[in-house]
């Protein structure tokens, strides 16, 4: 591939908000934050126009729903950005989703998980992801995408 095609390439990426995640900035602000989710998806879709990449955006309270996005996601994404939520802590379904797809993941989370509650400590999800981000509010979402975008183009150019 020429870099002038490379240039060109837009990258579909899938973000995905797990349970309870459409209460950011509705309700405790001192945990999460006062953003909004809508205000995240705009400041990605803003993020992903610098990146040469393109954002959908997706928030369910129900694993299934998110599993079936994960699996709907093949063959039209190139990756996941995912904030799983509270099923970073307990869905085996939603790992072995993502592990299923093979799409690139990255994990991020709004708050420090580490510096929680010891059954936030482990996560579920981080074994078949790229890598992860917690601790740096919203803006754990724009590092994510950054890094998922920068691990795709490096993948792109070693093939
Ligand atoms: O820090 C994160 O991003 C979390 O994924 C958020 C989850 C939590 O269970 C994870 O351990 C870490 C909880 C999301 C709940 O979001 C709310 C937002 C506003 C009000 C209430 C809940």
């Amino acid at each position: 591939m020429t870099s002038l095609e490379l240039a060109s390439l837009k990258w579909s990426i899938l973000v995905l908000h797990g349970p309870n995640l459409n209460l950011l900035g509705l309700r405790e602000p001192e945990v999460y934050g006062s953003t909004t989710l809508s205000a995240i998806n705009q400041m990605l879709e803003t993020e992903a126009e610098l990146l040469q990449a393109q954002v959908s955006s997706f928030q369910s309270n129900h694993e299934g729903a998110l599993i079936d996005a994960i699996q709907a996601a093949y063959g039209q994404h190139q990756g996941i950005l995912i904030n799983p939520g509270a099923y970073t802590h307990t869905s085996v379904a939603i790992r072995d989703a993502i592990a299923g797809v093979g799409l690139p993941t990255v994990e991020v989370h709004l708050s420090n998980v580490y510096k929680r509650e010891p059954f936030r400590h482990h996560s579920y999800i981080a074994p078949v992801a790229v890598g992860q981000i917690s601790g740096f509010g919203a803006e754990s979402y724009r590092l994510g995408l950054r890094a998922l975008v920068h691990h795709l183009q490096h993948l792109q150019t070693k093939r």
